[in-house]
């Protein structure tokens, strides 16, 4: 159910990185149509739903998803994540326990985000992860919290390291993305580069184009 291809084009999206919830679904669709992996529904930060209004938004995102076949990760909310059939679940540092959080996310798929070396030795003997995101590896304005950048030099020897598959995130744009793919992370996660995209299906075209280059 879960592979490490999977990892491979991560979208990243909450209405609060969009105008509205109509202009959310038009960027998801367009997402999906144009062929990302999997998807992270990611509600946080200033101007965010919660309650209800955050169920009923997961669950059209999940009859969406599921129409493209294409595997749905909560952010940070077991409880919803297992509401609405969602595949996977995503924890940061800063989202409480992390064994507490594995055992109750079960069976669903898990993600932890790590932000240097010294955190990913901090997790490395904990069972039950699936895959790590590294980052933020450039600056980001849609994350309120963001630690400081790791770079390039951060991200790849962490990448080497994990006896997880892992994904890279955080400020990674169609000028950078080359660099990227270049240090043979496993997956590439983003949320501007295509909620900010003029054309999300050239995006990821050029984007499906560069990994292309790398096989
Ligand atoms: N975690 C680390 S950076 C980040 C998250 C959720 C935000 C990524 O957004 P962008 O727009 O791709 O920099
Ligand atoms: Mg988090």
């Amino acid at each position: 159910m879960f592979s490490s291809k999977t990892l491979e084009k991560y979208f990243v999206l909450g209405t609060q990185n969009t105008n509205d919830e109509e202009n959310f679904f038009e960027v998801l669709t367009e997402a999906l149509q144009g062929g990302i992996t999997l998807f992270q529904y990611r509600e946080k930060d200033h101007g965010a739903l919660k309650g209800h209004e955050k169920v009923r938004v997961a669950k059209k995102i999940r009859q969406l998803t599921a129409q493209y076949h294409v595997p749905l990760v909560i952010d940070d909310d077991i409880s919803l994540a297992h509401e609405i059939g969602a595949d996977g679940v995503h924890f940061g540092q800063k989202d409480g326990n992390i064994v507490e959080n594995i055992k109750s996310a079960s069976p669903l798929f898990v993600g932890i985000s790590v932000s240097s070396m010294a955190e990913y030795k901090k997790i490395k003997n904990i069972q039950g992860i699936d895959y790590i995101g590294i980052g933020p590896v450039f600056s980001t304005t849609s994350k309120e919290d963001a630690n400081p950048a790791i770079g390039l030099t951060g991200l790849a020897p962490i990448v080497q390291e994990s006896h997880w598959p892992s994904v890279a995130i955080g400020g990674i744009t169609e000028e950078n993305l080359a660099s990227i793919i270049s240090t043979q992370v496993n997956g590439i996660a983003v949320i501007s580069m295509i909620s900010q995209s003029s054309n999300v299906r050239d995006t990821i075209k050029f984007w499906n184009l560069l990994l292309l280059n790398k096989k």
